[in-house]
């Protein structure tokens, strides 16, 4: 699992370079960044529970069917998973955004979720929408605790969605 820092050291190392003006300005941005990334974690380790809960309820407004007979998330036990992989998504988003990599989300949430995903039948385009959805219900909480800078927030939950989305070949 690596981070912002271990992963430029790794670059430059596997070269034997010295770190140069760009490695040096992208550290500069990473520990610019650093209060408002802790700040974002806060906010989202305090209202987990309740941004989980309200991005799904907002979820099963959008796409209704899921939660209905032959839906993915009809019966409690699968409505409990659902839920739970929210959680999932939004507790490695927390790491990543610390990390100001994403690393560990390769590592621990998409590697093989997509082909487990299709096997389960569970749904790609809502799931997206659902990580979605926390990513705007994050950005207005973390606004309000004074970190207007959308992209560390929004980055891990960007990731997920651009790797999960990728089509199959
Ligand atoms: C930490 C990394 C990690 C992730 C990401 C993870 C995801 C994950 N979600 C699963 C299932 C599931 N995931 C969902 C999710 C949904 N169904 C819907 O209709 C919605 C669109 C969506 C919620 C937004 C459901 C319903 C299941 C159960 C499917 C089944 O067993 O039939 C499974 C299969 C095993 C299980 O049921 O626990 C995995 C591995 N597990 C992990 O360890």
């Amino acid at each position: 699992m690596r981070d912002a820092v271990t992963s430029l050291i790794k670059t430059y190392d596997i070269t034997g370079r010295y770190f140069d003006r760009d490695a040096i300005d992208t550290l500069k941005g990473y520990f610019e960044s650093g209060m408002d990334r802790v700040t974002v974690a806060t906010v989202l380790n305090a209202n987990a529970a309740a941004l989980v809960k309200s991005a799904s309820l907002a979820l099963f407004e959008e796409v209704p069917e899921l939660l209905r007979p032959g839906g993915n998330a009809y019966t409690t036990r699968r409505y409990a998973a659902c839920l739970r992989d929210m959680d999932y998504y939004l507790r490695y988003a927390s790491y990543a955004i610390v990390a100001g990599d994403a690393d560990i989300l390769n590592e621990r949430v998409l590697y093989g979720l997509r082909e487990t995903y299709n096997s389960l039948g569970v749904p790609i385009a809502p799931t997206v929408r659902g990580i979605q959805i926390m990513k705007e219900m994050a950005r207005a909480m973390v606004a309000e605790a004074g970190v207007t800078n959308n992209v560390v927030v929004d980055a891990p939950f960007d990731h997920m969605t651009r790797e999960l989305s990728e089509v199959d070949i």
